[in-house]
């Protein structure tokens, strides 16, 4: 079970775009950004930055051949600021010189006259003065009016939760060089090199078909480079093609922590209706999303936002408003659970809310409300194999609650400064992009004369491990060993129109692709093999790790053999397979249907201790029961659910983005944006396999994995939380994220002086 990709990353033998040979005479780029969050451009003065020794040439976007417009879902979006700036760190310049430090002198010279426009950088201010990037969209089921009208008990209150800054290992960039007929060659770290090829084309103002972008492998994306990565490839490709030069743009950390969208803050209300029993009634909610300077792929997070507002819950009334606000931030892009947590955060805090209130213990309210099988989302969907309600069972049979919370208690009534916390996190997440025509993708194999075998597909292997599971799945089929299996670069001239490596969705589109392939050319190898052996029956031909079967006879005939045999009788060693996801759809004028193949299931537990004189905390232990289907690569999906809970509780705790009014982002290094090390991380994480638990929907059963379990660090917030009501019962901590060590003490003292313990 070992993921070859580690053993080279530790050898440092893995190459990334930095590491790639260029050719001699290759020029380097920096990219000039806008200094000021919002305003018109009335001059640029270039003189004396073109003067420095070196420098090859300062585009602006009056040298754009094309459409200066890199917007995905909304072309609302420059490549390079023509007119107006609307956030700092927008590209108004590109700095093309011998080398990167020449190219960034250079653009610190450049000068500009601005007339200042008034910046927002408040969500709820944006939709106060109208700043919305498309109307807001209310999803509904039942009748909240009536249903509250009915409730024993009704909380409202308010929600924060931060941005996070994606923090790939590699920063953002791309080298491109020119090709016979006026077209570029991009070597990119994207996620999506379909969307780096479709921008780039636009850009340039010729067809996509000379534009070939290839991904050998990127450093990390977590979704910041699904859309995000495509300006630095373009504007690569636009040096490239104007100077007639190989050129080379990489962003240096600052640079790209500044200028690079991150997951949307949202600043959002609840309102919840509950009987006695602490069953959840009726549900509103209202979020408004900090959305940036440009839609890029916010409309889409808010969907999802949408999506999971009830989280693993069935309410069967309910109503969420989502507004997608225009602010002068960088544009905030994708990241990991892509708006579902910025919803499940705002559920999980009423149902703490009502708990609190209603003093009923929130573990109870959380699995009274849990789905059931054929239960209805606000979207219209049924939950089918549903399994959320096992997950919990399984985890308390494990891990008795009710002993943990003792174990907790006795704790806080013997430390004074100390306390303990724990909380609990039930996770369903819907597995599909929810824009239906993404759910597609196609693989390209190749069985050479010698018996190895080429697999090119849409996925990227970005350290989640993809190309492991897409080997699994064409050795399940051809039963060879895995060494004869190479998987390819992410290439658009191989594999076309692809759908960016996103919504944990790649193992599974690409499998199912390369499943289809490689049973195509198994079809055809198992004739030749019946011809060979003299067979009537080719169906009674099978593949027994590298022999050729009879029945369950054992023939002289081995793979090598019979590719051979298959080569001189002019068979195709090639075939080329598309998967689209069935039965699944959405219609946006009714916000009904049935979006989602299925859905990702787990429930964890998170334990901390706050020092509740200095504010700091330890998270002690996660436990979680996931399910992961039956798993193509259990070392790989164990080890994509403990950087997911990490990455979780790292939004949740420590990772905080902060702007000036200006629009600055002030924690633009890792001396201020602080993210869990290994020191941080808890020393105890166990994550369970739910036994038995096959996915009709996945390759060979399996299921997705990458982003659900981020979704598990929320417990980390309400874990803190409880630990800080034990230090003092009456304080009113705000649901907002992240709960720093500064949050933290100003809860705790910022309303009283004395200190009085809660027991
Ligand atoms: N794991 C690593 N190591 N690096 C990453 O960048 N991205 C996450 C997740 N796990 C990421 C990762 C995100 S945001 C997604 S959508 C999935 O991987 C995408 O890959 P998959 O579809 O193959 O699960
Ligand atoms: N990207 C996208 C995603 O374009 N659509 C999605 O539904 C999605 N979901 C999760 C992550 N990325
Ligand atoms: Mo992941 S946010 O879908 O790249």
């Amino acid at each position: 079970m070992k993921n070859y990709d580690s053993i080279e990353h530790v050898r440092g033998e893995s190459l990334f775009v930095d590491d790639q040979l260029t050719p001699i005479g290759t020029l380097l780029g920096y990219v000039a950004c806008s200094p000021i969050a919002h305003g018109r451009i009335k001059n640029i003065d270039m003189t004396k930055a073109l003067n420095i020794k070196g420098v090859k040439a300062i585009l602006t976007a009056k040298d754009i051949p094309g459409e200066n417009q890199i917007g995905g879902i909304i072309k609302d979006e420059e490549l390079l600021a023509d007119k107006e700036v609307h956030f700092v760190g927008q590209p108004i310049a590109f700095v093309v010189a011998d080398n990167q430090i020449i190219a960034h002198e250079a653009a610190e010279l450049i000068e500009y006259d601005f007339e200042k426009l008034p910046v927002i950088t408040d969500p709820r201010k944006a939709a106060e003065a109208g700043e919305l990037i498309q109307p807001p969209r209310t999803f509904k089921l039942g009748n909240t009016d009536e249903a509250f009208a009915k409730c024993d008990f009704v909380f409202e209150g308010k929600v924060e939760s931060g941005g996070q800054e994606h923090l790939y290992l590699e920063t953002q960039g791309a080298f491109a060089y020119p090709v016979e007929g006026g077209g570029v060659k991009i070597f990119s770290s994207t996620q999506g090199p379909t969307a780096v090829q479709r921008v780039t084309a636009r850009i340039l103002g010729i067809p996509m078909h000379k534009v070939e972008v290839d991904v050998l492998r990127i450093g990390g994306g977590f979704g910041g480079k699904e859309d995000q990565a495509s300006p630095w490839a373009a504007l690569a490709a636009l040096g490239a093609k104007i100077l007639n030069k190989p050129v080379k743009l990489i962003l240096p950390r600052q640079q790209d922590m500044k200028i690079t969208g991150k997951r949307h803050p949202y600043s959002s209300d609840f309102k919840i209706g509950l009987n006695k029993e602490g069953e959840i009634l009726a549900y509103e909610a209202v979020f408004y999303q900090n959305a940036g300077a440009a839609a890029d792929l916010s409309t889409a997070v808010l969907e999802r936002t949408l999506f999971h507002c009830t989280n693993s819950y069935f309410i069967p009334n309910v109503k969420a408003t989502a507004y997608c606000c225009r602010t002068n931030l960088p544009p905030n892009t994708a990241f990991r659970g892509f708006g579902g947590p910025q919803g499940m955060f705002v559920i999980e805090s009423a149902i703490a809310k009502a708990a609190e209130e209603m003093g009923m213990s929130t573990v109870e309210i959380q699995k009274k409300n849990l789905l059931d099988e054929g239960d209805e989302f606000p979207y219209g969907q049924r939950i089918e194999h549903c399994r959320i309600r096992r997950c919990f069972t399984e985890l308390e049979k494990k891990y008795n609650l009710y002993d943990i919370k003792k174990r907790v208690d006795d704790f806080n009534s013997s430390n004074k400064m100390y306390k303990k916390g724990f909380a609990v996190m039930p996770v369903t997440f819907g597995i599909s992009f929810t824009s239906t025509f993404m759910n597609q993708a196609s693989a390209l194999v190749h069985i050479y004369t010698d018996g190895s075998i080429s697999i090119s597909t849409a996925a990227v292997e970005m350290g989640q491990g993809v190309n492991e599971k897409i080997r699994a799945v064409a050795q399940k089929v051809f039963s060879v060993n895995s060494e004869r299996i190479k998987i390819e670069t992410t290439n658009t001239t191989r594999v076309a129109n692809t759908s960016p490596t996103a919504a944990s969705k790649a193992a599974d589109l690409n499998g199912y692709a390369t499943q289809k392939a490689c049973e195509i050319l198994l079809g055809r190898l198992k004739k030749v093999a019946a011809k060979e052996l003299n067979i009537e029956q080719h169906n009674n031909i099978s593949i027994q790790q590298e022999i050729i079967f009879n029945k369950d006879e054992k023939t002289d005939l081995t793979f090598d053999k019979l590719i051979q045999i298959a080569y001189f009788d002019r068979i195709s060693l090639s075939a080329q397979a598309h998967h689209a996801t069935p039965h699944i759809h959405f219609d946006k004028t009714k916000e009904k249907g049935q979006p989602f193949a299925y859905h990702a299931y787990g429930v964890g537990i998170v334990e901390a201790t706050v020092d509740c004189i200095r504010g700091t905390y330890k998270i002690d232990s996660v436990k979680v029961i996931h399910d992961f289907g039956k798993s193509l690569h259990p070392v790989i999906d164990k080890g994509q659910a403990e950087g997911g809970i990490i990455q979780g509780i790292g939004w949740m705790t420590m990772e905080e983005v902060l702007y000036n009014e200006e629009g600055q982002l002030l924690t633009n290094a890792l001396s201020t944006y602080k993210i869990p090390d290994i020191h941080f991380s808890p020393d105890d994480i166990q994550v369970h396999f739910l036994e038995d638990a096959p996915n009709p929907y996945g390759p060979f059963n399996s299921k997705a994995i990458g982003e659900p379990p981020l979704m598990y660090g929320i417990a980390a917030y309400f874990a803190i939380r409880n630990a800080m009501k034990k230090f003092k019962a009456e304080c009113d901590i705000e649901f907002k994220a992240p709960m720093t060590p500064e949050r933290v003490l100003l809860s705790l003292y910022q309303k009283t002086t004395v200190l009085k313990p809660a027991n």
